[in-house]
């Protein structure tokens, strides 16, 4: 029976008590150099509010069935083109009805397919959010969890000759123990957000491989490949032409073979984004991958890039597109993300706060920008839960699969502005093993949550307030500066520390309500005035000895409105903060880089004051239309002299 109040925590996260035909595979990576075929078009599409379209009796097999009966036979769900959807692309900025939708959508299209002999046939999917179902020709293949990762499956017995129809049930929700849960400050975008298509592999086909430089070592190649398929033992070669190298490698029973070699190379850096051709073929099969080679490290407080110190000049953003509405998911926007880093000056970017598609990332190391890429674990999850753990592992692999081999990624964040728990360290140690085991050609990090030190900065501004206006207290006008320490126990397991500190906007308004409670007569532009004034004097420091990034600050203004600098709302008032975040920044002696937030205007249903807000978070640098705010060219100025002094 179909009871969905069974479920209080969310009626509409009910998992089906059916299951795919097969496990899910390993993903296929590098996915556009195979031959492919696109699915991304038209799809039909049944809003299904209440989430029935699961197998009951009205509906036969359940919509993923798609069957056809004749025309005198009962079913209550049918597809048709007169409601359709573009993939990839979210829903809600679609369909005006759509707009505000969370639940399932389930999706359907059609498509000609021939067989080749001897070939295999995979259906994959770039990413689609939430969680999904795939039925082939009625079957179900595939059912993944996790709105921002890749996956795919071997669909070879499930096709046939001529037309095919594939369904996909999305369910926007999660719930929670999902990662991310609901509630975030960005928009929930429902759909298949990402390109789908079939890829047609040979028997054996190459799934995934690492090339990458050793750690530490400006010269020597390591990696491994992975053969799945009937041959798994075999000769494979890899060639990088350009740089003179030819090595073969054989394979294991299981397909695997690690190798590692020495090559004289030109090495990847923001100020010569080099890529290699790299072929690796096995007999008449071959793929090929453009690969840059670059080391990355911490020594003390320092991050090194090919040995040699930089500081990151950077910018947080979602995935929310520059040139239309709703999610980005194509090489133009990735284009047009690129394009504004450029005019910033900027060397990195935070891809927030989950993966972000795999046109951005290459886009990136194609530009030679520097990438911080997480995983929504975001705020409070379920940290004592061992399945949200599960989840948070499995979805960090889906990532590291995919992005491996990208020199511009150089940093694995664990989560953002998790608060301090015995549960949440426990959560974090382990799932920091779990990346570096896969992956320890990178440095791993974590937004941590900018409250320590707040009370003796409220304590500052107070005693300031209080010497105004009584003679008594003069002691205080010139306390010392405040040294904010981070303490987070989190800060063991990271080699970079990233921190979110909002002193510009959000604390104002705090310190004003906390001093109000002590009886104390303030206005909040007192309040502020001082905090912009006095900010500069202020130090963020730590025991850890690693580098620090500021991971987040930021102040909303909403584009075209002005006023003076204490206006909040206003560019004018963004600029301030900007301009002091970055003297008081300039005193932490570990300073490393910084990525405000955030680069564009985006959708947030947090957002409530419909006068500035309008459900977006109103930090962009530029605003939902993509024009730049003042606070653009200030901080372009500011990186382009940043950058001439390093
Ligand atoms: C934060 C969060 C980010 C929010 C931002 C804000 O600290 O990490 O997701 O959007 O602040 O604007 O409040």
């Amino acid at each position: 029976s179909h009871d969905v109040a069974d479920n209080d925590e969310n009626p509409l996260f009910k998992p089906n008590d059916f299951k795919p035909v097969k496990p899910n595979e390993p993903l296929l990576a590098n996915v556009r150099a195979r031959n492919t075929q696109t699915l991304n078009g038209e799809w039909n599409y049944i809003v299904d509010q209440l989430g029935v379209g699961d197998a009951s009796p009205l509906l036969r097999g359940g919509v993923g069935e798609n069957a056809s009966y004749g025309a005198s036979e009962l079913l209550e769900y049918k597809f048709t083109d007169a409601y359709q959807l573009q993939v990839p692309g979210d829903w809600n900025t679609q369909q005006d009805a759509l707009f505000w939708y969370r639940g399932i959508v389930w999706y359907q299209r059609d498509f000609n397919y021939q067989p080749v002999t001897g070939e295999r046939s995979h259906i994959y999917f770039g990413g689609a959010n939430f969680a999904k179902d795939v039925y082939v020709n009625g079957t179900l293949v595939i059912r993944h969890e996790g709105g921002f990762t890749p996956f795919n499956t071997d669909v070879t017995d499930y096709l046939k000759p001529g037309n095919n129809s594939v369904v996909v049930k999305v369910n926007s929700m999660s719930g929670p123990a999902q990662i991310p849960t609901e509630y975030n400050d960005w928009m929930n975008y429902g759909g298949i957000t990402r390109d789908v298509m079939l890829v047609q592999t040979p028997a054996t086909v190459l799934r995934n491989y690492k090339v990458q430089l050793k750690n530490d070592s400006d010269n020597i190649v390591e990696g491994w490949v992975q053969l799945d398929g009937q041959q798994p033992q075999q000769q494979l070669v890899l060639t990088i032409p350009e740089a003179g190298i030819q090595q073969t490698i054989e394979t294991d029973t299981n397909g695997y073979a690690t190798f590692s070699f020495a090559a004289d190379l030109s090495l990847w850096s923001p100020q010569s984004p080099k890529l290699y051709e790299v072929e690796l073929s096995y007999g008449s099969h071959s793929i090929s991958d453009q690969i840059g080679f670059r080391d990355i490290t911490t020594e003390g407080e320092d991050i090194l890039l090919n040995g040699e110190s930089i500081f990151l000049r950077g910018i947080s953003n979602h995935e929310e597109s520059l040139i239309h509405p709703g999610r980005a998911h194509s090489q133009a926007d990735a284009e047009a993300v690129i394009s504004r880093l450029k005019e910033l000056n900027a060397n990195f970017i935070r891809l927030a706060h989950y993966p972000h598609n795999e046109y951005i990332v290459r886009a990136a190391d194609k530009a030679g920008i520097l990438v911080w890429s997480e995983l929504p674990v975001y705020h409070n999850i379920d940290f004592k839960n061992p399945c949200t753990l599960a989840s948070a592992k499995r979805q960090y692999s889906e990532m590291i699969d995919r992005d491996q081999n990208r020199a511009a990624v150089v940093l694995w964040s664990l989560g953002n502005e998790t608060p301090e728990s015995d549960a949440r360290d426990a959560f974090f140690k382990s799932m920091a093993e779990h990346v570096i085991e896969q992956d320890d050609t990178r440095l791993l990090t974590a937004a941590l949550l900018g409250f320590g030190g707040m009370e003796d900065v409220g304590k500052y501004i107070g005693k300031l307030l209080y010497a105004e206006d009584n003679a008594v207290a003069g002691m205080f006008i010139n306390p010392d500066p405040v040294v904010i320490e981070i303490t987070d126990p989190l800060g063991e397991f990271v080699d970079v520390l990233g921190y979110n500190e909002y002193l510009g906007w959000y604390l104002s308004g705090m310190l004003v309500d906390g001093m109000r409670a002590q009886g104390m007569e303030v206005t909040e532009a007192q309040v502020r005035e001082l905090m912009l004034s006095e900010m500069i004097k202020f130090k963020i420091v730590s025991s850890f000895n690693k580098p620090l990034v500021i991971s987040e600050f930021g102040a909303g203004a909403k584009k075209g409105r002005r006023g003076g600098k204490l206006d909040v709302w206003t560019e004018d008032y963004q600029v301030q903060v900007y301009k002091q975040q970055l003297t008081m920044l300039a005193n932490s002696p570990a300073l490393r880089g910084v990525s405000p937030w955030v680069l564009k205007d985006f959708r947030a249903p947090y957002r409530l004051n419909t006068d500035t807000q309008e459900y977006w978070n109103r930090k962009g640098l530029v605003s939902e239309q993509n024009e730049p705010k003042l606070v653009f060219e200030f901080l372009s100025d500011y990186y382009q002299k940043k950058a001439a002094s390093m």
